[in-house]
């Protein structure tokens, strides 16, 4: 049960027909998944050391609250409505484990979100570089490098406890071709922009994936018309 109170919606394994008994749930926040309505989930999955403000990003975003305190998390998750460039959102978004004696599960959310928040503390330098550990995570449990990810560096307010620069958070995300934001989970800075710019690149990859079948289909079209068109010919001169 997560802090606002959800309780579990649907686990994520193998199959998709799986009761929700297992060990491993995402849960539901402040909607009935039937209030949702029937517009499209996307499967968000919050990734990055401990400490370095998952879960106060995450609450900024659903709830508009700040946790004072370091409560580290097993694994929580949560749901929300949005509107993307006019277009409704459900997210599930599954708030993980920074520690690594809680990251059991995770061959198995890797496997199964769509979008990916790789997250860092611009205070804490070795949690920029487990940034790029997780991101190699994501690559060898998916076996591919076109996943959608958004970097961020989070705690932006902590200017005087700085020890990652923006650069190098931009040169990272130019790296892992991503979009990039140093954010602030205390002042609630580009929170709304990190979920929005994930949810842009699942959507841009299946518009991608769409019109990559179209061309498919359309080639397979003018190879059969190739084909046909000897026949055709062959028929009307025998009339
Ligand atoms: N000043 C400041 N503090 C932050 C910010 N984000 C999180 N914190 C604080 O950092 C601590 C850790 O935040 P959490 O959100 O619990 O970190 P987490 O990444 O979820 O940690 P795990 O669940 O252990 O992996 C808490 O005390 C938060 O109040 C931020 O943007 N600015
Ligand atoms: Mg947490």
């Amino acid at each position: 049960m997560n802090d606002l109170g959800g309780s579990a919606l649907w686990d994520i394994g193998e199959e998709d027909d799986k009761d929700d008994t297992g060990p491993f749930v995402w849960m539901e926040s402040t909607r009935s998944a039937a209030a949702l309505g029937p517009s499209r989930e996307y499967k968000l999955v919050m990734l990055g050391e401990g400490g370095v403000g998952k879960s106060a990003i995450i609450m900024q975003f659903i709830s508009h609250m700040f946790p004072e305190d370091h409560d580290p998390t097993i694994e929580d998750a949560y749901k929300t409505q949005i509107r993307i460039d006019d277009e409704p959102a459900n997210l599930d978004i599954l708030d993980t484990a920074g520690q690594a004696e809680f990251t059991a599960m995770r061959d198995q959310y890797m496997r199964a979100g769509e979008g990916f928040i790789i997250s860092y503390s611009i205070t804490d330098r070795r949690s920029f570089q487990e940034a790029r550990q997780f991101k190699q995570l994501i690559h060898r449990v998916r076996r591919t490098v076109d996943t959608p990810v958004v970097l961020v560096g989070n705690k932006s307010d902590l200017a005087h406890l700085r020890q990652v620069s923006v650069e190098e958070g931009r040169s990272l995300a130019r790296e892992f071709q991503c979009p990039f934001f140093e954010t602030s989970a205390a002042f609630r800075y580009y929170i709304d922009d990190v979920f929005a710019a994930l949810v842009r690149q699942i959507r841009q990859r299946e518009a991608e994936a769409a019109k990559g079948g179209e061309k498919k289909s359309r080639r397979h079209h003018s190879f059969w018309t190739r084909l046909k068109s000897p026949f055709r010919r062959k028929q009307r001169s025998e009339h």
